[in-house]
């Protein structure tokens, strides 16, 4: 029988939080002291879809953490799934109705962590009938970890976090990702931030879709959004922002699921006005 949602707790005794919250930073700790030395790298997609053994073997240790407390529970996680679009979405409607589905991203921000530069993170989410109950996003570069429970608020280094307050578009610093697909995606994405742009103080693109919604959790940004994600480049970090006060829907302004895939997240002042624009600019996505 399944467990009540308020039962945090395994046989072991040991809290799903504190689970998620070792295996990021034992994770995060292994592939910082592998930056700038992964031996092997492959192109999944295209040269902007990229993968190292450093992905794998980050995998391989999360996910032999979690079953070793809760062998019970299911897995999905980057490394586990063929590459494209369709591939994820087929993985994810396999175990979204799961009990318990751990979603993990092993290194959301490949491609920085292989140029080396110091943006990328490990995403780790435990679902219970669909809906996220634990986020944490750990950045190891900087020795940052976010964790949030669901109804317990957000928390960086043991202190809660909140969203930022800026009431209008014009005061807000915004974060997008550019989509490797150029057919459909790309295009729509460029059409956001050619409207979004000029109605913004601006717009950054670090390059790691779960440090950027950790970062709109903690105020440092106003928003973010993106097209065509995967549901570990979204799961933990969507709790983030929704405990720590924010809004998180998909472009077309519904609310998110664990099947979104263009996102977007901002501190809820700004969200309707955001939504407006990406909407009169037809670049909502897919
Ligand atoms: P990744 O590093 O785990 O692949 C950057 O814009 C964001 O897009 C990152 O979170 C990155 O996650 C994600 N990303 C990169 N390639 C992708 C792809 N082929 N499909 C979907 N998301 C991708
Ligand atoms: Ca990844």
């Amino acid at each position: 029988m399944a467990e009540p949602i308020n039962v945090h707790y395994s046989a072991s005794g040991k809290s799903f939080t504190a689970v998620a919250i070792n295996t990021a930073a034992k994770a995060g700790e292994w592939i910082k002291s592998k930056l700038g030395a992964y031996t092997s790298l492959n192109q999944k997609t295209s040269p902007g879809d990229l993968v190292t053994e450093i992905d794998k073997g980050s995998e391989k240790l999360i996910k032999n953490l979690i079953m070793t407390h809760f062998p019970e529970h299911s897995f999905l996680g980057e490394e586990g799934v063929e590459p494209g679009p369709l591939a994820s979405a087929q993985a994810l409607e396999n175990v979204k109705d799961a009990d318990y589905l751990w979603i993990v991203d092993p290194i959301d921000g490949t491609t920085n962590f292989v140029h080396g530069f110091p943006f990328f993170s490990v995403s780790i989410a435990l679902a219970f009938k669909g809906e996220v109950i634990v986020g944490v996003v750990y950045d190891p570069s900087r020795d940052e970890l976010f964790v949030a429970e669901k109804g317990k608020g957000a928390y960086l280094r043991g202190k809660p976090i909140h969203v930022s307050p800026e009431p209008v578009l014009a005061e807000s610093l915004f974060a997008t990702g550019f989509p490797i697909d150029p057919v459909t995606a790309l295009p729509t994405n460029m059409r956001g931030l050619t409207a979004v742009l000029p109605k913004v103080r601006n717009i950054r693109n670090g390059g790691s879709a779960a440090l950027h919604l950790a970062y709109v959790a903690a105020g440092r940004l106003s928003g973010f959004w993106e097209i065509n994600l995967n549901a570990w480049d979204l799961a933990a970090g969507s709790l983030l922002v929704q405990e720590a006060g924010g809004k998180v829907t998909d472009t077309a302004g519904q609310p998110y699921h664990l099947g979104v895939r263009n996102v977007a997240a901002t501190n809820g002042h700004v969200h309707q006005e955001f939504i407006d624009v990406l909407k009169e600019a037809d670049a909502v996505g897919l």
